[in-house]
């Protein structure tokens, strides 16, 4: 029988490294110049022989947007980045608020470009993805959580 395959949205702001994240995952390399994503990118994963379709929500797209809560409700975990900006902690907090209202899986709160600074903030991983540092551990832990 096929296990399941669960469903894991990373959320952030514009610009705290999540297409540069899975890129990075994925023998990629590093990009140091991207483009805001545009379309809500789906990435198929296995840790731990759990299947993981990881979607990485556009920092564009509102929290309130009607295709939100679809997006949030039907996943079974979040990774949520932020990254040297108090303002992407501060809505890192908002978007963990809001997934928690819709849907009871585990939440990662991740902090990014930890080269660049690191804010003194509560995380469950410190990472920087232009050094490649740490970048399995967040969804091994989620594979563990699920
Ligand atoms: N210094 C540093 N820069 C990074 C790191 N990770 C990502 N970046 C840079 O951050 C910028 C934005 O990265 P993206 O991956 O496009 O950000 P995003 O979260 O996907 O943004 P949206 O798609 O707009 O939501 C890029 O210029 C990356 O090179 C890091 O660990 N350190
Ligand atoms: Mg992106």
């Amino acid at each position: 029988m096929a296990s399941q395959q669960y469903k894991i949205v990373l959320l952030g702001i514009s610009g705290t490294g999540k297409t540069t994240y899975l890129q990075r995952l994925f023998n990629e390399g590093f990009e140091q110049r991207l483009l805001p994503s545009r379309q809500p990118g789906f990435y198929q994963i296995n840790f731990h022989g759990q299947d993981m379709i990881v979607q990485e929500i556009p920092g564009t797209l509102m929290i309130s947007d009607t295709s939100m809560d679809h997006h949030l409700g039907s996943a079974q975990g979040a990774i949520i980045f932020y990254d040297d900006r108090e303002v992407s902690y501060r809505r890192a907090q908002q978007w963990k608020k809001k997934f928690l209202q819709l849907s009871n899986g585990p939440v990662l709160m991740i902090q990014n470009k930890s080269d660049v600074k690191i804010l003194d903030h509560d995380n469950d991983f410190t990472i920087s993805v232009k050094q490649g540092l740490s970048l399995s551990k967040p969804l091994e832990k989620m594979a563990q959580l699920l």
